[in-house]
């Protein structure tokens, strides 16, 4: 029975930075982690938590109380280790700086940090899973001065993360995290507050059987995506394919890793450039994507070669096991032609 914090000492020599700031980093993620799922796990039994907190966010979406409550949880965890020196948060328009940094010299061992502190947050009141997804890097060498924090830090493309993973809050809280040298997953036994080593190096099966898509959007889909829903249905070969989509990524993801399944969220009539943000949703979960075998593709490039622009810039999202991606992306280059 490893613990989290056992099991990254075991495989220091995988991380080529410093293992004490990881830890560190790790413990204010489990820290914060376990306050939310203390809230999401009573949230039937008050009303203080669940709900819309009455404001809209950044995106235009209502707010609920526990995105609310996670944001400040995580900000507040991250401010109180020494090792993260800027922090991006669905919930938040502008980076946050932690300010002692700014003054104390940052040294380039320093986390930014990119967070969707409570993602698919409107299933909260139906007990859905939901999830926190997050995305680490280095703070950039090159930033103008060593003292300044820019938003440079922050748009750094995805293949350069050290660190990605997601929380996810379901029939039980697990941690799924990848530093490169595969994906592994920690379960949260709650009666003693520790992560457990649960699920050692996560490959996505071969023999893929499920996809999962809002295929209420069908009319708005392109014919590409469109045919290729098709495909899945067909009854040829080792289909039709099994339908699951709840609505929460990293419920879908999560399933989708384990089981063997693509997951779809592409552009749309209605969402142009798609509805998923690159920097906290699609890039950590692209990073974990590659390390458990699988492809992440926004239909024409890799994600995590996507060269960001914007902090909450958005992106249509393809990932899963290789040869459903490969297969789906043969449907999106013939609608080209
Ligand atoms: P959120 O960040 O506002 O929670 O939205 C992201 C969620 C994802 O978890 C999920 O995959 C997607 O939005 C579902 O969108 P839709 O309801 O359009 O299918
Ligand atoms: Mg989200």
């Amino acid at each position: 029975m490893y613990t989290l914090g056992e099991f990254i000492i075991e495989n220091k020599d995988h991380y080529p930075y410093s293992i004490e700031s990881l830890l560190r980093l790790f413990s204010s993620i489990k820290l914060a982690s376990k306050e939310i799922h203390k809230e999401v796990n009573k949230a039937g039994l008050t009303r203080k938590i669940i709900g819309s907190s009455g404001k809209v966010n950044i995106h235009g979406e209502n707010q609920q109380k526990l995105d609310n409550f996670a944001h400040k949880t995580f900000v507040e965890s991250f401010k109180n280790r020494d090792v993260v020196c800027g922090i991006a948060s669905e919930e938040s328009k502008n980076i946050i700086i932690i300010e002692k940094h700014v003054n104390n010299n940052i040294s380039e061992d320093k986390y930014i940090v990119l967070i969707d502190p409570l993602d698919g947050s409107s299933n909260i009141d139906v007990n859905v899973p939901i999830g926190t997804i997050f995305s680490v890097y280095y703070k950039k060498k090159k930033s103008i001065s060593k003292n300044i924090i820019t938003i440079k830090d922050f748009l750094q493309v995805g293949r350069q993360q050290v660190l990605a993973g997601y929380i996810i809050y379901g029939s039980s809280t697990i941690l799924v995290y990848s530093i490169g040298n595969g994906v592994h997953g920690f379960t949260l036994d709650p009666s003693i507050g520790a992560f457990y080593l649960s699920h050692p190096n996560i490959r996505f099966p071969n023999n893929e059987k499920i996809y999962s898509i809002n295929e209420g959007n069908y009319y708005r889909f392109s014919y590409g995506i469109r045919k290729f829903i098709k495909y899945c249905q067909e009854e040829k070969e080792n289909r039709p394919y099994r339908a699951r989509y709840i609505g929460s990524l990293v419920g879908d993801y999560h399933r989708n890793m384990i089981h063997g399944g693509i997951y779809i969220y592409p552009k749309t009539a209605s969402s142009p450039k798609g509805k998923l943000r690159l920097l906290y949703e699609c890039n950590p979960i692209a990073f974990l994507t590659e390390q458990a075998g699988g492809l992440a593709t926004n239909g024409n490039f890799p994600i995590l070669d996507i060269i960001p622009k914007a902090l909450h810039q958005r992106t249509p999202f393809i990932c899963g096991p290789k040869n459903i991606v490969n297969k789906l992306k043969e449907f999106i280059n013939y609608e080209k032609k």
